[in-house]
């Protein structure tokens, strides 16, 4: 097996690969933990053959170790939103058809009655890590590797599911670019079920040899207290993020302010994504704290496509060029390659970072490649040499906070409300989350609705961020002829 189609960590034993609280672990202890862990889950069998093994837990040296120990015994990683409701989790497991599930502590007790409904093992890290390190597979770097959970144009989320191959082109891209080293040292807050958190930071730290500082949620207080300290030279982030930074500030002294801003000053590199950073952030956060951000653009199937120079213009408003390794065309709706600047098209993507399928739904993967193409959905223009981001193909595709969001799906829980006779989901411009839920509603006749109290009943139904944060009552939907809801005629409305 080669090393570098194969996602690993670097092999510098003594350095700190992580730090967990106060807790510190080399590149030895978890390399070896790893391996214990990969040694207990095959339990004897020589190799796990892609047996899907889901885990629930935030970043943390455990979170660490069943990643790559599942990839070591030859498993598919299934990696769950910490803050899923009940029933998401429920189409996940069954959808990757999980046959065992690691958590610990509180999140396993919450798992449980459903793993038993499901007839899932649930396991602690500390169940299956095995005394001695024993044999372990040699894997053939294009077998599949991990699952991804990504909502889209359809009701339920798709299964993305990346090959070794995949997750070791879409690291060794951003090494590259980004001139990872093993001098970098970088706070991870952010969830640990999408490809931001997983790909970009953790694995491209692990594999240079860096120092990756674990956080369980986006703590303001104790991450900006690193930063003041200068514990960090390098620090990714959706915008939203810069923004509730930039509004953490209004609440603070503005000697505190100066102390963080000061902090961020002699970064090397601070990275904004996963949704369009509005060009008043970036002058914001240049002007509090000297850095010009790097923006890239990514997606769950293809890892990160197109991103500014780090050597180099960075263009606000703009995403820059192909990654190395990373073909891009825009395409128009006739599926001819669009050839001049300033003109928009569809990104298309090829090259070793992009996904293997949709698990078991061939259909929905075939129809997402056009002549071996990956297909984003996205639509961009070029202009002087750099790519820019103009919107998405589909209105049912919501992008807040960094979280990609399904109207469909939605809409679809929102429908099992019994006061609700119709209902359409939008994404509307918000400062703080750069797109934000508004659900219009319908109701059956002579029924009332507080949003506190759809609120209330949505908990527990969908994460908590899927939430809408607004509802408008309507009498009815605007339709066409074929009675499909007309959403641009709603956002008209607003
Ligand atoms: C939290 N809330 C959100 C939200 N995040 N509402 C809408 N959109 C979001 N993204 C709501 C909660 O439901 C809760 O509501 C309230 O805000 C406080 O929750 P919290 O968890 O304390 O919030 P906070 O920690 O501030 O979370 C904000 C955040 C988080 C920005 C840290 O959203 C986040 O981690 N986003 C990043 C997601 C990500 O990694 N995306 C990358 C996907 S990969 P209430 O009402 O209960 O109080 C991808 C490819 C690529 O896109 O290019 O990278
Ligand atoms: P996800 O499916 O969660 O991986 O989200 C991928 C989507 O996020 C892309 O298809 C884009 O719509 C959006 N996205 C990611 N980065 C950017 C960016 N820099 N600017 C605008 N949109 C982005």
């Amino acid at each position: 097996m080669s090393e570098s189609s194969f996602p690993h960590l670097n092999d510098d034993n003594t350095k700190v690969a992580l730090v967990e609280g106060d807790a510190r672990y080399s590149y030895a202890e978890v390399n070896q933990r790893i391996d214990k862990f990969a040694t207990g889950l095959l339990n004897g069998r020589e190799d796990l053959q892609e047996e899907r093994i889901a885990f629930f837990m935030p970043a943390s040296l455990d979170y660490v170790t069943t990643m790559h120990g599942v990839w070591r015994a030859g498993g598919i990683a299934v990696p769950l939103n910490v803050s899923s409701a009940v029933a998401e989790l429920d189409h996940y497991l069954s959808c990757a058809s999980v046959t065992r599930m690691i958590a610990n502590g509180k999140y396993q007790e919450s798992l449980r009655e459903l793993c038993a409904k499901m007839n899932i093992e649930l396991l602690s890290v500390d169940d299956v890590l095995a005394e001695e390190v024993g044999d372990l597979p040699n894997i053939d770097p294009n077998r599949r590797a991990m699952m991804l959970f990504t909502s889209g144009t359809t009701n339920k989320p798709k299964g993305v599911v990346s090959t070794h191959k995949t997750i070791a082109a879409q690291i060794t891209t951003l090494i590259e670019a980004w001139s990872w080293t093993e001098d970098d040292v970088i706070p991870l807050f952010l969830p640990v079920h999408h490809i931001h958190g997983i790909i970009n930071i953790l694995s491209c730290g692990l594999w240079a040899g860096a120092t990756v500082h674990l956080f369980s949620k986006f703590d303001i207080p104790k991450i900006t207290a690193e930063i003041v300290a200068g514990t960090y030279n390098v620090f990714m982030a959706v915008p939203t993020i810069y923004v509730k930074l930039i509004q953490y500030f209004d609440t603070i002294d503005a000697a505190e302010v100066k102390k963080i801003c000061d902090g961020f000053r002699p970064m090397r590199l601070n990275i904004s994504g996963s949704a369009a950073c509005p060009v008043k952030l970036f002058d914001q956060w240049k002007e509090l704290t000297g850095q010009i951000l790097l923006e890239r653009y990514g997606m769950t199937e293809i890892g990160m496509g197109l991103s500014n120079p780090y050597h180099g213009e960075r263009r606000s408003g703009h995403v820059g060029q192909p990654l190395p390794g990373v073909e891009a065309q825009l395409f128009d709706e006739d599926n001819n390659p669009v050839l001049e600047e300033n003109t928009p098209g569809e990104i298309r993507i090829k090259g070793d970072n992009v996904f293997l399928e949709y698990w078991d739904n061939e259909k929905a993967t075939i129809e997402s490649f056009h002549d071996g193409w990956f297909c984003t959905g996205d639509v961009a223009v070029i202009e002087d040499g750099y790519y820019r981001i103009m919107g998405r193909s589909s209105i049912d595709i919501i992008k807040s906070g960094g979280y990609k969001l399904s109207a469909l799906e939605i809409e679809g829980t929102l429908l099992t409300h019994e006061d609700i006779a119709e209902c359409a989901v939008i994404g509307v411009e918000d400062e703080t989350w750069g797109e934000s839920v508004l659900a219009f509603i319908g109701l059956k006749p002579g029924k009332s609705m507080e949003y506190s109290d759809l609120k209330n009943w949505c908990d527990g139904k969908m994460s908590s961020y899927k939430i809408p944060k607004a509802i408008r009552l309507i009498y009815a939907l605007p339709r066409n002829a074929m009675g499909k809801v007309v959403k641009p005629d709603l956002k008209k409305l607003l």
